[in-house]
Order: structure tokens, then sequence, then C-alpha cells
């Protein structure tokens, strides 16, 4: 079977490598020539668990890196589906733009896989028109992806994958090429409970972090510990409390909630608080730091530095980063810029951006830990003579602030 992959980010690259290493035959697509140039130079564009091994392995096998659109029987569209700040709705214009390429090249009966994150409708809403009635006759169907940044290697070969397809038939050829690799069970359904399916995935945690996190705030107030009242609530059989932290990043949690959100208003309603109860975390953490300082006599919020931009541990991802988020809350409070340290972001993304930690740490009066890094949990006496603020718990009792 020949695959082509479009778009090769956090989900396409992975994919593409996996399908080209388990004896498909993959054509991997970007728009960004930058993109395609590194691979073609035998670099992985991100940091992830096994890539660089998997990457060897697909370009053994034959993986053929390209900017244009091949002709080819299947697609595989992973490109980005963000969404619009005001409306809450999502922008499908990515996806659309893919498809209609796609159409200008493809085969007769070609199948086009969307693994994108889209709001359920948005396939029947802003794709079928692009191929209803099209001499091409393509077969549309929907694959979202689950993985995992950080284990996304063993999540994809092992987790469950659904496949929403019009025809049986259809999803039955797009099951097997997946099978290639994927050891989880392969659920068939239709296209919209696919859509409808991935979205409620990331909302259902969405909600769980934010009850957490709420729980966090009210700890505080009352002043009890909330990390011991989550450990001994979590031994009720049927209790399982996830973890506070500075807010939630990453391009899909903190995104995907807001898809129900923007076309369903009225019903959205427990959704919709979760996500404010998640993105007012920043401002909380702010308080927090406040609140510190002022007990700990620092005055000077430049001599604050903050561990941690990506949006969790040992990923270098920063979308949507709670440590991003706060960086904007100091901004608009017309707080000093802080200084911002982390291990596995070697690019410059904001003002007083350090790479070096000793010098991080030699500025700084006090540390916000924002990302517990594997960096940071092996090297723990490295916080030693700093006031420390743990957001994600993990330093040794009594050795920190926490939430
Ligand atoms: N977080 C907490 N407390 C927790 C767990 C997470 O504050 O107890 C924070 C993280 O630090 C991070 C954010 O939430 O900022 C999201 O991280 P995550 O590890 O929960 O999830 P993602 O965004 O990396 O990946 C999610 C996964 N979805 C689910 O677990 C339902 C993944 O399986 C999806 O494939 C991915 O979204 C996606 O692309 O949709």
């Amino acid at each position: 079977m020949n695959v082509c992959v479009i778009g090769l980010g956090y989900i396409g690259l992975p994919t593409a490598l996996m399908m080209a290493s388990h004896g498909v035959q993959v054509d991997a697509v970007d728009y960004n020539p930058e993109v395609i140039h590194q691979l073609q130079n035998n670099q992985v564009t991100f940091e992830e668990k096994g890539l660089d091994e998997l990457f060897q392995k697909a370009v053994a096998a034959g993986i053929n890196f390209r900017s244009d659109y091949p002709s080819a029987p299947m697609y595989v569209v992973a490109v980005p589906t963000p969404y619009e700040e005001d409306t809450k709705k999502i922008d499908a214009s990515y996806v659309v733009k893919a498809v209609e390429q796609v159409l200008e090249v493809c085969p007769k009966n070609a199948i086009v896989v969307v693994e994108s994150t889209v709001s359920p409708g948005t396939i029947d809403r802003d794709v079928r028109p692009l191929v209803k009635d099209h001499e091409k006759q393509v077969q549309l169907v929907h694959a979202p992806e689950r993985i995992i940044p950080g284990n996304m290697l063993y999540e994809l070969i092992h987790n469950s994958r659904t496949i929403g397809s019009d025809d049986r038939a259809v999803g039955e050829k797009v099951r097997d090429v997946y099978a290639t690799f994927c050891q989880g069970e392969i659920i068939l359904t239709d296209i919209r409970t696919a859509e409808m399916t991935k979205v409620v995935e990331n909302t259902f945690r969405d909600i769980n972090i934010a009850f957490a996190n709420e729980l966090t705030r009210i700890c505080r107030k009352g002043g009890m510990d909330v990390y011991e009242v989550i450990r001994i609530a979590n031994h009720h059989p049927r209790v399982n409390i996830l973890q506070p932290g500075p807010g939630v990043g990453g391009h899909c949690i903190s995104v995907d909630p807001w898809f129900l959100v923007g076309d369903y208003p009225e019903e959205a309603q427990l959704i919709h608080q979760a996500r404010k109860v998640n993105s007012g975390m920043p401002a909380f953490v702010l308080e927090r730091i406040q609140q510190i300082m002022a007990e700990k006599g620092i005055q000077d919020t430049s001599r604050i530095g903050l561990y941690g931009l990506s949006y969790k541990e040992d990923v270098d991802d920063t979308r949507e980063s709670p440590t991003l988020q706060l960086l904007d809350v100091m901004k608009e409070k017309g707080v000093a810029a802080p200084a911002v340290y982390d291990p596995m972001v070697a690019r410059d993304l904001v003002d007083r951006q350090y790479h070096d930690y000793s010098r991080f740490l030699n500025d700084v009066d006090m540390v916000v830990v924002l990302v517990g890094h594997s960096q940071l949990r092996n090297d723990l006496a490295s916080l030693e003579g700093k006031v420390v603020l743990d957001t994600r718990k993990v330093c040794e009792e009594g050795k920190a602030y926490h939430l």
C-alpha cells in the first residue's frame, strides 16, 4: 500500500515514520520547505522518546519527504486545526486546503483520512462539500489521533483507535493500513461519532484537571493540603482525582473543549466552566508568587525565575503552555519580566530566557517550578538556598511552597 501523509508535525511525522517502518510505502509531505529540508538532511524536527531510532528505520525503509503532493490511493491529513479566539469555533482552513490540493492530484476513488482533531460536524460542513459530486469520487474517513506527547510511539502501537467512515468497506481498508503497526483494538464507526468521541476524550480530561485545580483553590483558602486530600480521596475505589498544576497547556486539551463550547454554548455549561477554571490558574500562580514574595521580603519580580516553558514535563512543545499564559498575565499586570529557563527548549521564545541553568539560578532569589522535567527531578539539590514555589509537586515535602 502507498500512503501519503500530509502535515509532518507532532502527529503526522510519527505516524508517517511508523507506517514506513512497517512496510507501507510512504510519501511524507509538508508545505514548509524548512521542515522537508531538515528531514531530508536526516534530522528530526522535535524531541520525542524513540523518535530518532524510528526515523532511521523509516529512512532505511525508503520514506520519501517532499513538499509537493503525489498521486496516492490513500492520504492521511494531519494538519493543525486551531480555533478562532473570539467565536471559539474551529478553523478548518488547513484541512480544507489540504483536501483541495489532494483533489488536484489524486486518482479516482482515493481515500482521504482526516487525523486532525475536528469538532463534531466539521467534516460534513467544511470537507464533504469539496468532494461531493467531484469526478474523483474521493472517500472520506476520520481517524482521530490519540497519542500522548512524551509517550507517543508506545501509544501509537498500543492504543485503541477509532475509524469513522461512511462506508464500512472503506473503513476496513483504512483499518488494515493502521493495523500494520497498531496492536490496539481498532473500532469502526461513522464519521460524526469519531469526531465527537475524540473531542469528548480531551474534554473529559480537561474537566477532571479543572476539578483538581478548583480543589487546590478551595484548600488554599481553607488552609488544607490539597495533595494530602487528593492522596487520601484516591484510596476510595471509585475516586481518581488528577493532579493540580499551573494551568492546562498543549494543543489538545486546552483547545478541544472550546469546540463544544463554541458550537453548543447553551448546553456546554460544565465544559465551559472547567475551561475557565483551568485558564484562570496562571493568574492564581501569580497571586501565590506575590504572597510568597511578600512573606519572604522579595521586592522585585525580575529576581523571580520561572523553571519550564513547555506545556508539560520532558517535551519541547510550548503551545498554549501555562508558562506562556503566566507571562501574559504578568505583562498585563505590568509586573517586571522574570527570568525563564527550560532545558528542553533551545530556541529563543521569550524575554529574559536563559539557556544556562547555573546562570539562571545565579540571577534569581525565587524559583517557580512550572514543569517537572526530569532534568530538575534528577537535580533537586540545585534548588538548595532558593525560595521555591513548586506547582508540580516535584520537590520534597517541606522544601518548597506549593499551590
Ligand atoms: N495536566 C495537569 N494535571 C494532570 C494531567 C495533566 O495539570 O493531572 C496538564 C499538563 O501538565 C498539560 C495539560 O494538562 O499542561 C495536558 O497534558 P496531558 O498530558 O494531560 O495531555 P496532552 O495534551 O499531552 O495529550 C492529550 C491526551 N488526551 C487524553 O489523555 C484524553 C492524548 O491522548 C491526546 O492524543 C492528545 O491530548 C491530543 O493530541 O488530542
